[in-house]
């Protein structure tokens, strides 16, 4: 029975938010102006980079939009209602704090969804500079710190990131990732399965090394069931074989380009097939297979995720992934290893030496971590709070961030939170991080947001724009999150209540075109900055900047230098986004090197090869190792509150190989505890050999049992957290990326009696 549309329901084209495969969504919509609800989403056929796919988090859009749990108004200690007294509150508090203790004494946490909400893309680096802090703790020391750091190194800039060129490679080395759940990362792509498949379609050949047989695994022509943390000495390896058995050839596109690569041979020659054979589990022969595939495919890349990244030798693993895109010539050719050029990228100019990359520029207080990319690990937040003394952090704002989930020992991290003097929290949930803010500041749905993705079409694998308008208006007096941050950077400014939010978007934008106008290479070079100000369209403070860098960009119009440039009013006529072609080489004027050249060998990397040597003269540890998993129906620690993705194989069950539970004497479905540095977890026992023996996997996200929190369907069936098991000390030493996978841990099995002190009673076997 089909019922006729009412005249009030309509379709708006938006793109997704809940990955970073950015697929375009059709919502559908009943209702007028703010009280607008999504009724319903799937995937936009006319997207330009979509093409109509979707996966069940897209389709559970209108889910997540109407989540009854989702905050609608500031949650303020005291007794204080409503936005304006919640932003005094901030004032009131943040000003003396910082005059009393110095800028040092605020810390900011910036989480993953910040690169997936234009406002994410716009204001937290202006907080951060008006803050004046050094205390800056984001995602990116749980994530892929270790490939900015590699990038800053080898390149001289840590967000030039080389991405494999799916569409064309013919070859592609994925170490440590699984697209088919995650939708990929750093390397965006809408429909990775099906460019998997279609590279195995073409005649290319698709090789997965991962400690557990996953999905993506299982599509590939071999599966490398490497022990974990041992990518670097399996990576060392084939360049070393390259080098070794003269299979090395960079290219004449390259080889003027190269500095370093005398010194390559001795660095790695230590690590031979032989050699790292027994401790990465791989034979010495299917080593040299590998590097001889490699070497000639007729164009191939080398790809590392999370499983290269959140472990021991992080930083390693992520250059030696970028040495063999360069020794084999795949560096910056189509089917390689490729760099986009983002619409609201840089403009390309002359290829020129750069400033080089610097890393521990500052360190940490207590811990002395050195700063990458100004930031310090988010592992040691809470020692930072907690220490006494000059520089201890006093207050903390948080911007999409869950760290008392994501970060290791949030026990800790949550004890620390409550010694707070301010803590702010930019968050639509009241969770196990949010619950401690004094000001819980909610953005809106995300019906009611704009979407622009600053920061993930400079990885995707096609080029390509698309901006999506909020499909639902604010209700009145609602501030979006743009305005709840530039709100926020006017009173970390000193600036106070009373300014405009719009200010902030003002002096970005007089600041840039200052910069522009008076460099030479700008299509604006010697125009007048106030004429080209008034130029600029957009409804709002984050249009306008979002004009600026379209018109200033590499396809822009440049105020009218290239008439069919690219502007904000052009994009707004191609609601399904605009294709800007397929990726195309940018060597050498990506380099920021001081050299100008791709340092192969950068002294930090070659002072940290000691400890990768050191490994291989240690004999490889009997213990069982931890590796963490992701669910396709998930998406990090806030999505366990949707009805519709749960369940199924979305739990938070312990996978043991078969012969790891014999040994162990634990059995299917019964529990087992496991212990770690930071602490231990009671979880259901998941029996399968899709881990290797040695190896088990427990997701992360989970821990939903905190009193305070407002995830009502999460916390029926909460999970442990996992990070409960580490307790910060495990760090990559170059990027202080925390070591999530690949670490100890000890396993017991729960006995009935044990069962039930360990587990809430109605949980516990009857
Ligand atoms: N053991 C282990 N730990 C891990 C990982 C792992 O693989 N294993 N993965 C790590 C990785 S890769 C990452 S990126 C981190 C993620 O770490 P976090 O960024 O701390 O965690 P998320 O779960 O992504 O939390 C995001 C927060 O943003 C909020 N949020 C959602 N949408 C919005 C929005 O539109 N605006 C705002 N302001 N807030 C929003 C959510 O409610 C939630 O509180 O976790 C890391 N932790
Ligand atoms: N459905 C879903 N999608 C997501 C997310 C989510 O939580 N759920 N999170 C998003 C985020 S923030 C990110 S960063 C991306 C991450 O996306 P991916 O990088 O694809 O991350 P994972 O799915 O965690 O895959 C990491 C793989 O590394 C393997 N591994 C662990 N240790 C090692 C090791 O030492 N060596 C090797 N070779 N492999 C190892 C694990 O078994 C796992 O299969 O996913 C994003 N997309
Ligand atoms: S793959 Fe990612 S971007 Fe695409 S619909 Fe799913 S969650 Fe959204
Ligand atoms: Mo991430």
């Amino acid at each position: 029975m089909s019922r006729p549309q009412s005249r009030s329901s309509r379709t708006a084209a938006r793109v997704c938010p809940l990955c970073e495969a950015t697929c375009g969504l059709t919502l559908s919509l009943e209702g007028e102006g703010h009280t607008a609800r999504v009724t319903g989403a799937r995937g936009d056929r006319a997207d330009v980079f979509s093409a109509g796919f979707i996966c069940p988090k897209g389709a559970s859009f209108a889910e997540l939009d109407n989540d009854p749990d989702r905050l609608t108004g500031p949650l303020v200690r005291g007794d204080v209602s409503g936005w304006d007294a919640a932003f005094a509150v901030v004032e009131r508090e943040l000003r003396p704090l910082i005059a009393e203790h110095g800028p040092d004494a605020v810390g900011v946490v910036l989480g993953n969804p910040n690169v997936h909400t234009m406002a994410g893309g716009l204001y937290p680096g202006q907080l951060v500079r008006a803050l004046g802090t050094r205390n800056l703790y984001t995602a990116s020391t749980l994530d892929q710190m270790p490939k900015h750091v590699s990038s800053g190194l080898l390149l001289g800039d840590p967000h030039a990131i080389p991405v494999p060129d799916l569409d064309r490679t013919e070859y592609l080395l994925l170490l440590g990732a699984n697209p088919l759940d995650s939708n990929g990362s750093m390397c965006t792509a809408p429909d990775f399965p099906g460019r998997l498949r279609a590279l195995r379609r073409r005649g290319g050949r698709l090789t997965v090394v991962d400690p557990r047989r996953t999905r993506t695994a299982k599509l590939a022509d071999r599966h490398v069931a490497i022990r974990p943390g041992t990518d670097a000495l399996l990576l060392a390896a084939l360049a070393h074989t390259l080098l070794a058995e003269d299979l090395a050839d960079p290219g004449p596109h390259l080889a003027g380009l190269l500095h370093g690569l005398d010194e390559l041979p001795l660095q790695l020659a230590e690590f031979t097939p032989e050699a790292v054979a027994p401790h990465c589990d791989v034979p010495a022969d299917g080593i040299r297979t590998l590097a001889h595939e490699l070497a000639t495919a007729p164009s191939a890349a080398v790809y590392t995720r999370l499983g290269g990244s959140t472990v021991e030798f992080g930083t390693l693993t992520n250059w030696l992934t970028d040495v063999l895109n360069a020794l084999t010539g795949n560096l910056d050719t189509p089917g390689g290893a490729m760099f986009p050029l983002a619409a609201t990228a840089r403009a390309p100019r002359p290829a020129a030496p750069g400033k080089g990359f610097a890393l521990g520029r500052w360190r940490s207080r207590v811990s002395g971590h050195p700063e990458a990319k100004n930031e310090l690990p988010l592992a040691a937040l809470a020692e930072e709070i907690e220490t006494p003394g000059p520089g201890r952090i006093r207050a903390l704002i948080t911007v999409a961030a869950n760290p008392v989930l994501s970060a290791p020992d949030g026990r800790r991290l949550e004890r620390a939170l409550e010694g707070l003097d301010l803590m702010i929290s930019v968050d639509p949930y009241l969770n196990e991080t949010s619950r401690h803010a004094h000001v819980l500041l909610p953005p809106p749905r995300p019906a009611q947001s704009p979407h622009f993705d600053f920061s993930l079409n400079s990885l995707a694998v096609r080029n390509q724009v698309r901006y999506t308008r909020a499909a639902v208006p604010l209700e009145p007096g609602r501030p979006g999150e743009s305005e709840i941050l530039a709100r926020l950077v006017l009173i970390a400014g000193g600036h106070g209540t009373a300014v405009p939010p719009e200010a902030v978007d003002t002096t970005v934008i007089e600041r840039t075109l200052a910069a522009a106008v008076a460099d030479p290479h700008s299509p604006v070079s010697g125009r007048d900055p106030a004429v080209l100000a008034a130029q600029l369209t957009g409804n709002d403070g984050p249009e306008r900047r979002l004009d600026l860098m379209l018109r200033l960009g590499p396809y822009g119009d440049g105020f009218g230098a290239d008439p069919d440039g690219l502007r904000l009013a052009r994009l707004l006529e191609h609601p399904h986004g605009i294709d800007l072609g397929p990726l195309a080489p940018r060597l050498p004027e990506v380099l920021r090197t001081t050299t100008g050249m791709i340092e192969l060998c950068p002294a930090p990397i070659a002072a940290d090869l000691p400890r990768l040597r050191h490994a291989l003269r240690t004999v490889p540890e009997e213990a069982l190792v931890l590796v963490g998993r992701r669910h396709l129906r998930s998406n990090n620690s806030w999505m366990h509150n949707l009805p519709a993705l749960r369940g199924g194989t979305n739990r938070c069950t312990l996978q043991v190989h078969p012969a790891d539970a014999a040994r162990l004497g634990l059995a299917e479905g019964a529990s087992a505890r496991v212990r770690g540095d930071g602490g231990e977890v009671t979880v259901p026992v998941d029996i399968t050999d899709a881990v290797r023996p040695g190896v088990v996997s427990l997701p992360h996200g989970w821990g939903h049992d905190r009193p305070g929190t407002r995830l009502a369907t999460a916390a029926t069936d909460p999970g442990v957290n996992v990070n409960q098991l580490l307790d910060g000390s495990r760090l990559d030493p170059l990027s202080g990326t925390a070591v999530l996978n690949g670490f100890p841990v000890r396993i017991t099995p729960v006995s009935a009696d044990d069962a039930q002190e360990a587990v809430p009673a109605a949980a516990a076997p009857s």
